[in-house]
């Protein structure tokens, strides 16, 4: 699938690469290091059934912070993200609204890209849709299939018809290194109330565990459906994917594995249950979970309604820029609601640092000293992509006390290149 245009990231002296990390399934702040110069990156991508809002931006924006980290200590950044273009939801909404859910991904994608391309955020080197990965989540299923990890259960109460296919819980975890809540972190009764409100189906008769997740979903009449070789036609479930995706893209284990805390059970757990069954080895050595982000107190989703979609900011006139701005004042692991007079706040700290360009220095440049500005954020990213306290560094050295050591070209390629914000945009 295409992604969107590389933003402009001017280059900077590299700078060694220590960052720290949070990491959900240990739950501590630890040092990460790529492996031989390779730094690689998952970010489960969206259901494209509705526009992109700001939930989904925080999310790509924070994560766009890590791969400008690791591209400015030199490293190469393999980042793949996913399109969930065919599940549940988007072929509800298609049939509720009467559009032929093709389009509607489509656009909705389209729509995505342009919102992603407005915020100047890094595209993923590869962006793949759960379409055309169908051949490869097919030889997966057959292979966990196989080695005795996944099950069929009928799709009619009679037994009759092809079978939906189901992973194995207990099966897995006899086989493979994973343990139930060994990634997301949570307990038992917790991922309980979870799976359903999820997209998980505890109910359904004919699973061993309630919470085994579907692998793959036989055709059903006037559903999309696909060859799926030796499981008979359908199409994927939703953790097959990413785990599908991300296995044939990048390294094994990956460095980092990414999404919103909605994602930590089932998503991101099942994904990782996959992998490690049908290789043996880790899906990812590291978990983030970015915070969600609400509206008035409840957290902003497609299927409640209450968005603030960042085409409808941008529509109504508000500076893309802006918009990064108020998503880099909160850390990455923070929930937050969204409010108007944050919005205007942001938009005041970035008009102030735009005038402070105007005003500071051309002749000096102190890059590597301590009070440089370069510096300065990368010190605030490594320590746990830390956005608000780059941004504090932001304003001291608007105010005069980083400004010194930095000249007005290097404080605008510096700004560009780690936080993706142009200082010198009119
Ligand atoms: N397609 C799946 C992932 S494979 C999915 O969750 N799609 S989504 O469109 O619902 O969400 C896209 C990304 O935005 C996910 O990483 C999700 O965790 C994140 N996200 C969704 N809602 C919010 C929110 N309110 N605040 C922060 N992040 C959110
Ligand atoms: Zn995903």
């Amino acid at each position: 699938m295409q992604s969107w245009s590389l933003p402009a990231v001017p280059d900077l002296p590299p700078v060694p690469e220590t960052l720290e990390l949070y990491d959900t399934p240990s739950g501590t702040t630890a040092a990460t290091a790529s492996r031989g110069g390779i730094a690689s990156l998952y970010v489960c991508g969206i259901t494209p059934y509705d526009a992109t809002h700001l939930g989904h931006a925080n999310t790509y924006v924070h994560f766009d912070l890590l791969v400008r980290y690791w591209r400015a200590c030199g490293l190469d950044v393999q980042y793949v993200q996913n399109v969930t273009d065919i599940d549940d939801p988007l072929l509800e909404r298609a049939t509720a609204t009467r559009v032929d859910w093709r389009q509607l991904a489509e656009s909705q994608v389209q729509l995505f890209r342009e919102d992603m391309e407005a915020l100047r955020v890094i595209p993923p080197t590869h962006y793949l849709g759960a379409v055309e990965m169908i051949p490869a989540v097919v030889e997966d299923v057959e292979r966990l299939v196989e080695v005795g990890v996944a099950y069929p259960v009928s799709a009619d109460a009679e037994g009759a018809g092809t079978p939906d296919y189901y992973f194995d819980i207990a099966a897995a975890q006899q086989h493979a290194e994973w343990r139930l809540g060994s990634v997301g972190g949570y307990d038992r009764p917790t991922m309980e109330e979870l799976f359903p409100q999820r997209g998980g189906d505890p109910q359904r008769p004919g699973k061993r565990d309630p919470l085994d997740p579907l692998l793959w979903r036989a055709a059903r009449a006037g559903e999309p459906q696909w060859p799926g070789g030796e499981l008979g036609p359908g199409r994927p479930g939703w953790h097959i994917e990413c785990s599908v995706i991300a296995r044939r893209h990048l390294p094994a284990p990956f460095t980092v594995q990414g999404g919103g805390s909605d994602l930590r059970f089932p998503h991101h757990e099942f994904s990782a249950a996959h992998a490690t069954a049908a290789d043996g080895v880790p899906l990812a050595e590291r978990y983030m979970h970015t915070g969600m982000v609400g509206l008035q107190g409840e957290k902003m989703s497609k299927s409640r309604g209450n968005l603030v979609l960042v085409s409808g900011l941008r529509e109504r006139g508000v500076d893309p820029q802006v918009i990064r701005t108020l998503i880099l004042s909160h850390h990455w692991r923070a929930d937050w609601d969204y409010t108007e007079s944050e919005l205007q706040q942001a938009q005041q700290r970035l008009a102030g640092w735009k005038q402070a360009l105007t005003h500071t220095p051309e002749n000096h440049d102190g890059a590597g000293s301590p009070e440089d500005l370069q510096y300065a954020l990368m010190s605030a990213l490594g320590n746990n992509l830390n956005a608000p306290a780059a941004l504090g560094a932001l304003d001291m050295w608007a105010s005069g006390h980083l400004a010194a050591a930095t000249s007005v070209t290097r404080a605008r390629d510096v700004v560009l290149a780690l936080l993706g914000l142009d200082l010198a945009e009119r």
